[in-house]
């Protein structure tokens, strides 16, 4: 067999990818006539591609390399890991170190009253969790007729079934059959894109309102829990006006329904606290976690559970479970990451220190001429490209078209900053340094010069 290796010629590697591997949220055709970038290594906040360019990662890969590239301490947990015990489940009456040592380190991390974990490979699995989780709750109580749950549009909790039934994307939706039952969605809290005339608190509250007014209208004997990002991501870091969040959680105090706060991105560190329902102010009744709890080195994910829920659901057997739950190489290597995060003081650095200086140059990105505003909490941020920052006017062109031109320049100048839609957004790592913001941003404010001259030369620079 050949053996494919880094050193290969990149074209060969391309050929092969796209010959044999089908990738995510991607039109294969298109790839294979481009080629993927093929990525090779990576050290602190860099990516190096097979072409020798040293790439700042704006992205933390997908939201979740907190602690940043090359830990080598993390390496060496999965290394003793895999020779001590590198597989056993936790079904069956059984049990491992690994598992108990993670669970009990989030039960001290996580708000006071959330102390049992549900674990999974992923996001996505943690979320299908959590449906099954709130509907037995429920069931358990008595009250089987609550299965609804509330969710956003433009939301993201996932791709499994019951993720992207969660989720908001209309997309994922025309796909597959989706959603599945009894699942609502009311509308995002995004100011900018739907808010028109209306002065921003007064839209905080109407749209943090329509959730209240869907369980009054789907009755509340029917609702199980609604499900929210603390900040959206992948639907483009969308900031809501202040209003809105305290307006949410009056709601569910109200009603008796289960807040579930997907912590996926907001989670360790992202925006300046452990989590993101404390920034925002919430009281989740269950948390989703993956991406940072291991900073990527290794999948897992899970799902922190109240005192309350924990309580319900013990008194049945609970029908679910993944193969990989509580992996005892995934929970060493999160511990770790987690004992970095905690005892390196990143996420109070960004909080007190990374998180103030990059929200300061961030604003100033509003400077930019194609830039009508700049959102960001803690270390996740975007930008709303327009053609007309006073009347917040789309570009006349099909939505991303602007944002794409944007994104291939910012590949061009070595930064990897994603779009969705016209929104540029960024996650870099926590521990990236002021030095590298400063890069950040120099690369950022080149890219956007680039892409708005681009926009100009094909047309596109109107409003739509
Ligand atoms: N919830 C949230 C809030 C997420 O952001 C998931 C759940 C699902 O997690 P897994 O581990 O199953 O992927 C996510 C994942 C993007 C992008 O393009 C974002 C995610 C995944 C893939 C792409 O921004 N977020």
């Amino acid at each position: 067999m050949v053996q494919i290796t880094n050193h290969m010629p990149t074209a060969e590697l391309q050929a092969l990818d796209a010959a044999h591997h089908m990738h995510p949220f991607t039109t294969q055709s298109e790839l294979a006539e481009r080629g993927a970038r093929v990525i090779t290594r990576a050290e602190g906040s860099f990516i190096f591609d097979s072409e020798g360019n040293k790439i700042l990662d704006g992205m933390a890969g997908l939201w979740c390399v907190n602690i940043g590239y090359g830990r080598q301490e993390l390496v060496d947990a999965a290394t003793r890991q895999m020779a001590e015990l590198p597989y056993y489940n936790t079904f069956f009456m059984t049990t491992h170190v690994p598992a108990i040592a993670l669970s009990a380190k989030l039960a001290e991390l996580a708000p006071d009253h959330l102390n049992h974990v549900f674990y999974s490979s992923s996001g996505s699995e943690a979320n299908d969790t959590n449906i099954r989780l709130v509907r037995t709750y429920w069931a358990e109580k008595g009250k089987p007729s609550k299965s609804i749950i509330i969710s956003r549009k433009n939301a993201y909790h996932g791709s499994t079934l019951g993720g992207a039934s969660l989720g908001g994307m209309g997309g994922m939706h025309a796909q597959g059959g989706l959603p599945i039952p009894d699942i609502y969605h009311i509308d995002q809290p995004n100011w900018w894109a739907e808010g028109g005339d209306t002065d921003p608190a007064e839209f905080g509250l109407e749209r943090a309102r329509q959730l209240e007014k869907a369980i009054l209208e789907l009755g509340e004997d029917r609702v199980a829990a609604f499900i929210a990002e603390p900040v959206q991501g992948a639907g483009g870091v969308i900031v809501p006006p202040a209003t809105y969040w305290p307006e949410i959680q009056r709601i569910c105090d109200k009603y008796e329904i289960l807040l579930i706060a997907d912590e996926v991105i907001c989670g360790f560190g992202r925006t300046g606290n452990w989590f993101g329902s404390e920034t925002v102010g919430w009281k989740p009744d269950i948390m989703t976690i993956a991406k940072g709890l291991s900073s990527g080195y290794q999948p897992i994910g899970g799902s922190i559970v109240s005192d309350e829920i924990a309580k319900v659901i013990g008194n049945c057997e609970f029908n679910h479970g993944y193969t990989y739950h509580a992996h005892p190489v995934a929970a060493a290597v999160a511990l770790e990451n987690l004992r970095i995060l905690d005892e390196e003081g990143i996420v109070t650095r960004v909080r007190d220190e990374t998180g103030p200086y990059l929200a300061k140059k961030w604003a100033e990105m509003a400077e930019h001429p194609m830039v009508g505003e700049a959102q960001i909490v803690g270390m996740m941020g975007s930008l709303a490209l327009t053609p007309n920052k006073a009347t917040r006017a789309a570009f006349k062109a099909d939505a991303g078209t602007v944002g794409y031109l944007c994104r291939e320049r910012c590949f061009a100048n070595n930064l990897v900053m994603r779009h969705v839609g016209d929104r540029m957004i960024i996650s870099p790592p926590l521990t990236m340094t002021l030095e590298e913001v400063d890069l950040l941003i120099e690369r950022a404010w080149k890219s956007l010069d680039e892409g708005m001259a681009e926009a100009k030369k094909q047309g596109l620079w109107e409003e739509g």
